[in-house]
């Protein structure tokens, strides 16, 4: 029913949406099967994390590790004006991240508001393994990261220090939609042994105001696993996805039968309901335990990479408003 209306609102004939069903649908994996093969998820285009991730798993690491590794990728890599170093900073020019995990026991780490660490996926592992608490914030989760022997270096690029400096010329707070297919990673694994695992990272909104949190290091918004059911991860504006719960509903949506494609809908569905909704971006990826995935986004335009048996599939997501 949920995805009956959906796909009504988007217009059949829209290619994209067309290409993504029948993409999608050749990603479903059989459902009589006990336990899925390992698989990567990821939000957006990030075939290079991915590929650590599969690697990891390749070697008989755990999903968890494998997790932590992929998103390593995407916080090293300067490029990325999103995550990790060369991620854009707030309006006062400081890049702070935020990153959570969450593995198949139902253990959970989080960091918030961390300046001079760029690798916060495993610092949030950190929080969870060695500590009695689940969330880190600021100068905290800073000294626990040096404490923990994380390097501390400068996030600030010169790139991003520019971007922010042109900002300011006319200081527009605007949140940018599909900002470079690259943005906030979000990535789920299951391991050779079928447990689950996730992990979420990102330098949050730029030019957001000084101490401003998003859904991603929040558990239950940007990510939320479940062994017995499935996980779920979010990107785009964190306002939106918080408000909604989001990863934790599909998760629970899922547990009631619904499909990881019809569980997204239905959370953007009430996203979409938001004042401004055609104004900013919101995209869910869900992985049932058994394999089959789904994703939805508001905005046409979100992508995430699929990988399995070693090789790497950009599949463009449906979504709510055809444009
Ligand atoms: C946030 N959800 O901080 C993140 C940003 C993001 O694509 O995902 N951008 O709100």
């Amino acid at each position: 029913m949920i995805r009956r209306k959906f796909l009504g609102a988007l217009g059949l004939g829209s290619w994209l949406a067309a290409t993504a069903s029948r993409r999608l649908a050749d990603a479903v994996v059989d459902f009589s099967r006990e336990k899925s093969p390992p698989l990567v998820l990821s939000t957006w285009n990030v075939p290079a994390a991915n590929a650590a991730a599969w690697e990891a798993l390749n070697a008989g690491k755990s999903a968890l590790d494998a997790v932590v590794a992929g998103v390593a990728v995407e916080e090293a890599d300067p490029a990325g004006q999103s995550v990790g170093i060369g991620g854009l900073p707030d309006r006062e020019g400081q890049v702070t991240l935020d990153a959570c995990v969450m593995d198949h026991r139902g253990n959970a780490g989080a960091v918030v508001y961390v300046r001079g660490y760029k690798h916060v996926a495993a610092l949030a592992r950190q929080v969870m393994d060695k500590t009695p608490h689940v969330i880190l914030a600021g100068k905290g989760a800073e000294q626990f990261a040096e404490q923990q022997g994380f390097q501390r270096e400068e996030l600030l690029t010169d790139a991003a220090r520019k971007a922010w400096k042109e900002w300011l010329k006319t200081a527009k707070y605007k949140p940018v939609i599909n900002a470079e297919l690259h943005d906030t990673i979000g990535m789920l694994a299951i391991d050779g042994r079928g447990r689950l695992s996730g992990a979420c990272s990102t330098s949050g909104l730029a030019y957001k105001m000084n101490g401003r949190v998003g859904d991603s290091p929040i558990i239950g918004s940007g990510l939320f696993v479940d062994d017995e059911v499935g996980a779920a991860t979010a990107t785009g504006l964190g306002e939106s996805i918080l408000k909604v719960a989001g990863s934790a509903v599909i998760v629970e949506l899922m547990r009631q039968g619904h499909s990881p494609q019809a569980a997204c809908e239905e959370l953007i569905r009430r996203i979409a309901r938001q004042e401004g909704s055609r104004d900013f971006q919101a995209c869910f990826l869900a992985l049932h335990k058994s394999g089959e995935v789904g994703a939805c986004a508001l905005q046409p335009g979100f992508v995430f990479t699929l990988t399995r048996e070693g090789r790497h599939e950009l599949v463009k997501a449906t979504s709510y408003y055809p444009r």
